[in-house]
């Protein structure tokens, strides 16, 4: 290849200024363009894990970014300050390019928190990404119809849902759904991610590959990204991604991330309904009428009080 020759490929990683871009099945450390860098100084992160990219080669079997494909979606952050431990309104991007969110809820130990589950669920809507719900550790379930009764919580929620036991290897369904998919995984602590993650196989980092070549090999594994699956798609993980969360949902636009409710609501006499002490509120009708799955009421209630509760913090 000649050296001068552009090349496709995506980050897979970030170490400050550098990324490492793969690219038919090697890991190169790039740098940016420095016109691109005074292009995007303004954002808040020059690239992103998931970003597409266009490259060429320079000496010392380094690469230089040359352009950045459009992103389909890019799932952000808020930075929280050191200080006061509280969040700042600055943003940052975590990951560019995702097909879909997995959620990760453990039907026991610890028990399953709905709220927890429809948290995400919001956040997913919110940044457009299609959620799986994976129930694990059903292999701690009592009867069937622990599981049976999750499933059907959820049954018009617009998601998808799966079980199994990521400690028993017990994954194939949820597998199946991500083959060929860029996913990023979330879900309360103790539900089973990193069990998750270490059992679903991805293929090795190749931080031997980037070691030989490169000077960042030794600290690849603090710095976990994109994760290839060898059924096929990819995970990305980062401490990062796994806070993600509805932290811009305000009291007003959580029904509308509840599809359950969304249609329903037109009807209601007030257009900002909170679906909580109004008169003429076609949400509660349907739930008296048991078209609407009490639990997801309840977590809806729940919600407005709490994520009302951080948009205060402003
Ligand atoms: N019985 C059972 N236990 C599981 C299963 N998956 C994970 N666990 C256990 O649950 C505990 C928590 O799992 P982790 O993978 O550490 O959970 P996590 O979601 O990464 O938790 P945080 O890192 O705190 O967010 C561990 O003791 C796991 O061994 C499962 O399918 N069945
Ligand atoms: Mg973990
Ligand atoms: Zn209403």
């Amino acid at each position: 290849m000649k050296d001068n020759e552009f090349r496709k490929g995506r980050i897979v990683r970030i170490h400050g200024l550098d990324s490492v871009v793969r690219s038919d099945g090697e890991d190169i450390v790039c740098s940016f363009r420095g016109v691109m860098k005074k292009e995007k100084r303004k954002l808040t992160n020059l690239g992103a894990v998931g970003d597409y990219v266009t490259f060429s080669m320079t000496e010392g079997e380094k690469g230089v970014i040359e352009d950045i494909e459009e992103r389909r979606n890019a799932l952000e952050r808020r930075r929280v300050d050191k200080g006061t431990k509280r969040f700042t309104p600055h943003k940052q991007v975590i990951a560019a390019n995702v097909d879909q969110l997995v959620i990760v809820a453990s039907l026991r130990e610890p028990p399953l928190k709905l709220y927890q589950v429809d948290r995400l669920l919001v956040a997913a809507s919110m940044s457009k990404l299609h959620p799986v719900i994976f129930l694990n550790k059903v292999d701690l379930a009592e009867s069937q119809e622990e599981i049976d009764w999750v499933f059907e919580v959820y049954a018009n929620a617009n998601c998808t849902i799966t079980s199994g036991s990521a400690q028993n290897g017990d994954t194939a369904g949820l597998l199946e759904l991500m083959r060929d998919k860029t996913s990023v995984i979330s879900g309360p602590s103790g539900a089973g991610k990193s069990t998750l993650i270490n059992n679903l196989g991805v293929l090795s980092q190749r931080t031997g590959d980037v070691n030989t070549k490169t000077r960042y090999g030794s600290h690849t594994t603090t710095n976990v990204s994109l994760l290839e699956l060898p059924s096929g798609g990819c995970v990305i993980d980062t401490p990062g991604i796994r806070e993600f969360d509805a932290w811009h949902a305000t009291p007003k636009n959580i029904g509308s991330h509840y599809p359950e409710f969304a249609e329903i609501a037109q009807g209601c006499r007030f257009r900002d309904c909170l679906h909580i002490e109004e008169p003429d509120c076609r949400v509660k009708d349907a739930l008296e009428a048991g078209e609407i799955h009490p639990n997801r009421y309840r977590t809806y209630q729940i919600l407005v009080t709490d994520l009302g509760g951080i948009s205060k913090e402003f």
